[in-house]
């Protein structure tokens, strides 16, 4: 089997929801010498995509997403260890994300944090219906150039306003870009809010992460006077 066979193969097992043929087809994936990012980025992660984008066409329901995060997850278990000790691992930065407050969604964040990992963040996952102050202490603690705030509903949205607000008030905003995830949210309603950008796809957000550490890495080098 070649290797963009097996790699259609597992985000069929994604798509057909087969919770018990996904980890073989990892395990003979990575026996056949594919990196474990490619297994996540164009695997696994490529069928979880294509069930969001059924979700979103009306053609498959909640409870079918469920299912596919459950079979995504399986699989990404296998897979994880061995992105942790990958060469490229963790050297663009570290982020702090959780879901805001008033917010319990976690399935968008469980497929994100994975693909950022893979993508060479350190990603340091707080949980879900945070307190504002939650990410204060988290970036005090953890250090993070991106913060990425979990706002999956409208209805929480003033939360993203307020846990900016408490981080300027912290005096930490200048150290840090924030981006905002979920399908409720786009790049004008996050800075509107007082964030950086935003993204409903993990994949194009992990290009938005790359250009904010680079805008992040400019504005220090002109604050220090260096061109
Ligand atoms: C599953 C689900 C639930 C589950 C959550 C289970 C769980 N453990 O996560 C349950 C049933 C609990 C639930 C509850 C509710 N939900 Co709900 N839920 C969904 C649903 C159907 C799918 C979400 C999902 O998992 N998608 C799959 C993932 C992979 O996609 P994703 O979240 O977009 O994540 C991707 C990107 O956004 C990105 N990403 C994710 N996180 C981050 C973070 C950062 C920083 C970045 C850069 C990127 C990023 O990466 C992912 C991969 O590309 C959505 C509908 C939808 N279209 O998304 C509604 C939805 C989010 N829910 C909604 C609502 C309203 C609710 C409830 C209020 C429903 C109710 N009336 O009870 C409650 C509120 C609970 C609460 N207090 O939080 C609304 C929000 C509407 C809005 N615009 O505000 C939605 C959009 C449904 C709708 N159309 O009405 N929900």
């Amino acid at each position: 089997m070649g290797v963009p066979e097996q790699l259609a193969r597992l985000a069929d097992a994604v798509e057909r929801l087969d919770l018990d043929g996904v980890r073989p087809l990892v395990e003979e994936a990575l026996a056949q010498g594919i990196p474990p990012a490619d297994v996540l980025a164009n695997g696994l992660s490529r069928g979880m995509q294509r069930v969001g984008a059924q979700f979103n066409a009306g053609e498959v329901f909640m409870p079918e997403v469920l299912v596919a995060s459950e079979v995504y997850l399986a699989g990404l278990a296998l897979v994880r260890p061995l992105l942790a000790t990958a060469d490229q691992a963790h050297s663009l930065g570290t982020m702090v994300l959780g879901s805001i407050h008033g917010d319990i969604h976690t399935v968008g964040k469980q497929v994100a944090i994975p693909v950022f990992e893979a993508g060479g963040l350190r990603v340091v996952d707080l949980g879900e219906d945070l307190e504002d102050e939650v990410f204060v202490d988290a970036i005090r603690t953890h250090r993070p150039q991106i913060v990425g705030l979990g706002t999956y509903m409208t209805s929480t949205f003033m939360h993203t306003s307020s846990t900016v607000a408490v981080i300027e008030k912290a005096g930490l905003r200048a150290q840090v870009k924030i981006i905002c995830g979920g399908p409720a949210v786009d790049a004008n309603a996050a800075r509107r809010m007082g964030a950086d950008d935003a993204s409903d796809d993990a994949w194009a957000g992990l290009q938005k992460i790359k250009r904010l550490l680079a805008e992040l890495a400019g504005g220090a080098r002109a604050a220090e006077g260096i061109s």
